[in-house]
């Protein structure tokens, strides 16, 4: 049989199909295998025994979670009051695992300017992603969300007093997920390191209401690739002069000449952005440079000097070998 994992616990699995649920564990090879298994996986099972897991479709991680066909990043308009940069980095980082998005902005009831909201509405809708705005408590746009959410499994995400579980509620009126007080969640520290749970909300369509991949920096990327999280600036790439422009400061360079155009939260950004991603390739270059100083003290005998193009061919594969650590960690 297949199915999909909707919840997990401890060693126990939660898969779900045609409406009923099953609980089973995993078989004892799946367990030396490198992929674990995480909600939304489909799996083969029997007997309470799951044997198999089926190709992800998308896949992303802390909160690991597989099988999404969206991400619906929740914002609040005020309390807290919209962090641009905070909402950028939820959407690149959704650009960068490939998955579409949505944008919602709750608590509308309490008041924002309008001017300001035209500023959401004319940089977000611009970019062309979907927008809504709500109210969880005073149920403002929950059927328009609610229509974006028709027939696909959403990964709601979003700092953290902003919403999320009162959206689901209000969606829902027969879940009650726990809603916290954001004064008595700043008191506490809020570390809520909960499961994700895949929660239905009709029968096609659910939501997995994550702690929200809050906290990630784009470390793990070459500078010259986070304009490609950004559609404004990345339109323009091809046109620069050089191949490897950050688009900061470079002579001859096509996003600089159109800066007009682009929003300036967004390019500011952008820019903190790439300064993640050029501590990624310092510590790429130092990690590199360590080891060639003990290659070549191995090596002083003959005093081998190793060409430049082999060095970089090196630095290559330990770029790779990065790469694949950072995956593999993102397995855990
Ligand atoms: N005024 C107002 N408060 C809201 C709204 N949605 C949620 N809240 C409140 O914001 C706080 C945090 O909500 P919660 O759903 O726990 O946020 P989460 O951390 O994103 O899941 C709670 O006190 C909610 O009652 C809304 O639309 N308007
Ligand atoms: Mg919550
Ligand atoms: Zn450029």
């Amino acid at each position: 049989m297949e199915g999909q994992i909707y919840k997990i616990h401890s060693d126990f699995y939660y898969v779900q199909k045609d409406n009923q649920s099953f609980e089973c564990k995993i078989r004892e090879v799946l367990k030396k295998q490198k992929i674990k298994i995480v909600t939304g996986d489909f799996v083969e099972f029997d007997n309470g025994v799951i044997s198999n897991i089926l190709p992800r479709k998308t896949f992303i991680p802390r909160p690991s979670v597989a099988n999404i066909d969206q991400i619906v990043v929740v914002s609040a308009l005020k309390q807290p009051d919209l962090d641009f940069h905070q909402l950028n980095r939820y959407i690149s980082l959704a650009k960068y695992y490939k998955i579409p998005i949505v944008l919602c902005f709750n608590k509308e009831d309490l008041g924002l300017e309008q001017e300001a909201q035209d500023k959401i509405i004319s940089i977000y809708e611009n970019l062309g992603y979907k927008l809504v705005f709500t109210s969880a408590t005073e149920k403002i746009g929950i059927n328009e969300f609610q229509k974006l959410l028709n027939g696909k499994l959403s990964a709601l995400c979003g700092n953290s007093g902003v919403g999320k579980s009162s959206l689901v509620n209000a969606l829902n009126p027969n879940v009650h997920l726990r809603t916290k007080e954001v004064s008595e969640k700043l008191s506490r520290g809020t570390h809520t390191t909960r499961h994700c749970e895949i929660i239905k909300i009709n029968d096609d369509t659910s939501i997995v209401d994550t702690p929200g991949f809050s906290n990630i920096k784009f470390d793990f990327m070459l500078p010259q690739d986070v304009a490609l999280l950004f559609d404004e600036i990345s339109k323009y790439r091809p046109q620069c002069k050089y191949s490897n422009c950050l688009h900061i400061n470079e002579a001859g360079c096509e996003v600089l000449k159109h800066i007009e155009e682009i929003d300036e939260t967004r390019y500011k950004s952008y820019v903190e952005f790439v300064s993640e991603a050029i501590e990624y390739k310092e510590h790429i270059k130092y990690n590199g440079q360590k080891k060639e100083t003990s290659q070549k003290f191995k090596n002083n005998k003959n005093q081998v000097k190793i060409s430049e193009r082999k060095r970089q061919a090196s630095r290559n594969t330990r770029r790779q070998n990065i790469y694949k650590e950072i995956s593999e960690n993102e397995n855990e």
